[in-house]
């Protein structure tokens, strides 16, 4: 029988297949589409991330959970009107300009979506100026980026210089990371927060909006 429990159990196991099968399930049941995202698929997602920062899992099997979430959230959301998507805020999420990495990008995206978050995910190759334009346009609490090459990491400054000169810079919290990032460079450049995983990318951006 489908329940909430089931279903967040089927996320963590990443079978994309059963959670379609519980979400139907709930859904003919007249469970309510949002019990089935925050009971459902974004509880086992937190499940998820607790066990990849602990080590317990790996990036292949969190990826897999993450598909499995997005694809029980996909048949929940026609269900529920946009404003009523449970959201704890927007976060602009992009590879800066120049790095066309986005694997871990991707991983960072799927587990703040998962973590409740809704994410303008811009993709790859993120100059200053598309940031700032996509953060004017979505309201976004938060900016995200991503640099996997030494030569790229620049580009991270020169964005939060400019959310600065827009005006923007108290209105938003920068997030960065990716392998040759660290906390030292994250101060050097003035941004709020650096992350060493996706896992801990969820708990900081949600730190910010308690
Ligand atoms: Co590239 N590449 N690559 N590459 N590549 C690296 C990064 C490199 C370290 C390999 C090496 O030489 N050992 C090296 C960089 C060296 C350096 O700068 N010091 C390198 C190079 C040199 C290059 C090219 C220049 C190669 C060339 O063409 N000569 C070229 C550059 C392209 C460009 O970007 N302009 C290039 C190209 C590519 C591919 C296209 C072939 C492919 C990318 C495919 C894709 O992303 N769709 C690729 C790959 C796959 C890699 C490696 C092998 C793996 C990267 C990866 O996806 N890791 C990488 C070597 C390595 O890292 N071991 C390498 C898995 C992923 C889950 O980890 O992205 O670190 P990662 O994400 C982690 C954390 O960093 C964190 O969370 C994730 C885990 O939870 N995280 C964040 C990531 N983003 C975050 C954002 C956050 C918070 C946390 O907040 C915003």
């Amino acid at each position: 029988m489908a329940n909430f429990e089931n279903l967040a159990q089927s996320v963590i196991s990443g079978r994309e297949g059963q959670v379609k099968e519980q979400v139907q399930a709930l859904v003919d049941s007249g469970a309510s589409p949002l019990a089935i995202i925050s009971e459902g698929l974004i509880a086992g997602m937190n499940i998820v991330g607790a066990s990849f920062k602990k080590g317990d899992m790996f990036v292949p099997e969190v990826l897999r959970s993450a598909k499995a979430m997005s694809a029980g959230i996909e048949m929940v959301k026609p269900l529920i009107a946009d404003k009523d998507m449970p959201s704890l805020g927007t976060v602009v999420i992009g590879a800066v300009q120049g790095d066309l990495h986005d694997i871990g990008k991707n991983l960072v995206t799927m587990m703040l979506e998962g973590g409740g978050f809704k994410v303008i995910d811009l993709g790859i190759d993120i100059s200053s100026e598309k940031f700032i334009v996509a953060v004017k346009e979505h309201n976004a609490k938060i900016v995200a980026m991503a640099a996997l090459l030494t030569t790229t990491m620049p580009a991270m400054k020169e964005t939060i210089d400019l959310l600065a000169k827009e005006g923007l810079r108290d209105k938003v919290k920068v997030i960065i990371g990716g392998a040759p990032i660290t906390e030292d460079f994250a101060n050097q450049i003035g941004a709020d927060g650096y992350a060493p995983d996706a896992a801990v990318a969820v708990d900081l951006c949600k730190e910010w909006v308690a």
